[in-house]
């Protein structure tokens, strides 16, 4: 890393350093977190996957956005960004019914002010895809929001371009991911305004990390699905009957090879590259 970076965030997974006034460095660490919990062990290269499909999909959703990606680092996992007045909600849509929103729709029929068919079970796919804003908490869980709280937080103008865009690139995204065999159920998305107060999409984006990523070839709605990325290390956290409370328990070197392996399956099947030549040359997922 240069050696005038200074640290300003962390997050479970990631860190955030400054390199200058307009430019920040993103590094994606090998952590995992099962359970909303870091775990002792990590995954080889998860880090270098994530930032790899993030660049990826900043490149081929350049057309729909702006975003802040200016370079990839040799090491495969750092992105060089520009520096945002980062919006202060999270925009997430949502194709399927899961996690908060299955919990909002079983409490109220609703998901943030979006009324949804009565009946609806666990997974299901949505009549179509719908904006789901919620709040940034600094600790603890986002909170979902309706429109009238969101436009509150960004203005009405801004909050009508964030949810278009939002929703036409998880058309863009999740018909690709399909076409191969995977469901984008949900994703998570971050904007921010440039000095020019032009809207810019930052962050990561369609990661395993900010999106939930479904097998299609085992959907199943009805209940909970298995996570792509994340299964074999769930399976092994429950079977050893953790309580998902701090500390995680050290996985074995099975689960990390299997769910290394599953992280490197993704990226080879949504890029179409192979990951030992990402590795050679992180600037090739860009296009
Ligand atoms: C920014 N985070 C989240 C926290 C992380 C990431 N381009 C940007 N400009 C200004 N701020 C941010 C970004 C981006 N991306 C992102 N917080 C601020 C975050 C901690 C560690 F790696």
């Amino acid at each position: 890393m240069s050696e005038a970076a200074v640290h300003v965030g962390s997050g479970k997974v990631r860190e955030l350093y400054e390199l200058d006034e307009g430019r920040l460095l993103l590094v994606a660490s090998d952590r995992i977190s099962v359970f909303d919990v870091v775990l002792p062990t990590e995954i080889p290269d998860k880090g270098r996957v994530l930032t790899g499909l993030s660049g990826f999909w900043f490149a081929q959703t350049r057309d729909v956005v702006a975003n802040h990606l200016l370079s990839l680092r040799p090491d495969g996992r750092s992105t060089e960004c520009r520096r945002l007045e980062m919006l202060p909600i999270e925009c997430v849509v949502r194709g399927y019914l899961s996690g908060s929103g299955w919990k909002d729709y079983l409490a109220t029929g609703e998901v943030c002010g979006h009324r949804l068919p009565a009946g609806l079970v666990e997974s299901a796919k949505l009549p179509e895809p719908i904006f789901t804003p919620a709040t940034k908490a600094q600790t603890g869980h986002d909170e979902n929001i309706d429109r009238a709280a969101a436009v509150a937080l960004v203005g009405e103008e801004r909050f009508d371009e964030v949810e278009r865009l939002s929703l036409q690139l998880y058309g863009l995204v999740s018909e690709r991911a399909a076409s191969l065999g995977i469901i984008l159920a949900d994703t998570k998305l971050e904007f921010g305004l440039d000095p020019e107060g032009r809207l810019v999409l930052g962050d990561e984006a369609f990661t395993p990390d900010s999106s939930r990523f479904w097998p299609a070839d085992e959907y199943a709605p009805g209940g909970p699905q298995p996570s792509f990325d994340k299964q074999f290390v769930r399976d092994y956290a429950e079977s050893l009957g953790w309580d998902k409370n701090p500390p995680g328990p050290e996985l074995p070197e099975g689960v990390v090879a299997g769910t290394r392996a599953r992280y490197v399956e993704a990226f080879e099947r949504l890029t179409g590259i192979a990951f030992d030549e990402y590795l050679a040359r992180p600037q090739l997922v860009l296009g």
